[in-house]
């Protein structure tokens, strides 16, 4: 299911631009517009659910694949080590209510 009124959604049909990084059938993965980190990538699932509890209760399996695919990317960008970010909830600062990972990496993370 997709949500008309969802930036992610629309991203990931194409309808809004991104730098994508990565997809497959389940997941799409881009350029955050405002990094954080020398590379930051958004990891989503192309089903909309709004948070990462909500995707945890109903497809545990997307949730481990969006783990696999950060790794991958950091294997790739910066010899296997991430941070990887759900903000849940508008008072943790999420903006976007279609679940997201964030991954930065690139480079050394401050602790
Ligand atoms: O994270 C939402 C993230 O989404 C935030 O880091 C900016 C990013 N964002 C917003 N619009 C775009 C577009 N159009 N392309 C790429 N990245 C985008 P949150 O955890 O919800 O605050």
């Amino acid at each position: 299911m997709s949500d008309k009124d969802c930036l992610f959604c629309k991203i990931i049909a194409g309808e809004i631009p991104s730098e994508k990084v990565y997809e497959d059938d389940t997941t799409y993965a881009f350029k955050d517009i405002n990094p954080k980190a020398k590379v930051h990538v958004l990891v989503v699932p192309r089903e909309h659910y709004a948070n990462v509890a909500e995707l945890a209760a109903a497809d545990p399996q997307q949730l481990a694949h969006m783990a696999q695919v950060a790794q991958n990317i950091a294997d790739k960008e910066f010899h296997g080590a991430f941070r990887l970010i759900f903000n849940t909830g508008l008072d943790a600062g999420q903006t976007v209510f279609h679940v997201h990972a964030h991954v930065l990496t690139g480079e050394k993370l401050d602790e």
